[in-house]
């Protein structure tokens, strides 16, 4: 472990490992995020998602300063759906379900154009990209692989939607043993009393999942240490 930084977050201080933290952004997929896309056609406010994206850009930008390694996900299956659980499919709205023609190409297909990754917070040359059949990005990936291999024992979060696959990537991270932070103004849900509950559950009993905090108190506590 090299020197921790203090973060301030709740419940309590998170200690910040900075040469053995990666950032991890989930699915920011135009499907999830776009207005005409799969997500406003399943009848949600897409409005709540594209506000968090200057937020997202801003901490990608930070991590990029920081030189920790970018991890991008996309829920995504492959053409012939044979990585899709037939209960999985059989989920959701009965008109439009994995696989189907969607308004930006077969929903939560690869390669399909409302499957990539919005253009304000693209993935770089070198970031890693991993496509996920499941909610949480352990989940039949390489991602257990890669953060190893690497050394990273420190995850700090982003992304959509805060309930869904960011909270259950950050449940399999935990029980994994990594410490993880959500930035509370990088992730973003469809409804936001779900937000507010995910961040509280998380939180809750002493970090049980892991810590939340702001942008600017991690930018500030960062910058602060690296000014040193
Ligand atoms: N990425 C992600 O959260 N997938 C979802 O299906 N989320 C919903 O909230 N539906």
């Amino acid at each position: 472990m090299s020197a921790l930084v203090s973060i301030p977050a709740a419940p309590f201080a998170f200690p910040l490992d900075p040469a053995h933290t990666a950032l991890v952004v989930i699915d920011m997929q135009r499907d999830f995020i776009e207005p005409g896309g799969f997500g406003e056609a399943l009848g949600n406010d897409v409005s709540r998602l594209t506000s968090i994206v200057p937020t997202v850009a801003a901490l990608l930008a930070l991590a990029r300063r920081l030189g920790w390694p970018v991890l991008h996900t996309r829920e995504s299956h492959r053409p012939d759906l044979s990585d899709c659980p037939p209960a999985k499919q059989r989920r959701g709205l009965p008109s439009l379900r994995i696989g189907d023609p969607g308004p930006m190409g077969r929903i939560l297909i690869q390669g399909e154009p409302g499957n990539a990754i919005l253009d304000a917070v693209a993935p770089l040359p070198g970031e890693w990209v991993i496509d996920k059949p499941g909610k949480g990005m352990f989940y039949a990936t390489e991602v257990g692989t890669l953060l190893a291999n690497h050394g990273i024992t420190h995850l700090v979060f982003a992304g959509v939607t805060t309930e869904v696959c960011v909270q259950t990537s950050m449940r399999e991270a935990n029980d994994r043993g990594f410490d993880c932070l959500l930035i509370e103004d990088a992730t973003a849900s469809y409804f936001p009393e779900f937000k507010a509950a995910a961040i509280a559950m998380m939180t809750a009993q002493g970090a049980i999942v892991g810590w939340s905090t702001s942008l600017a108190a991690l930018s500030e506590a960062v910058g602060r240490d690296y000014a040193k």
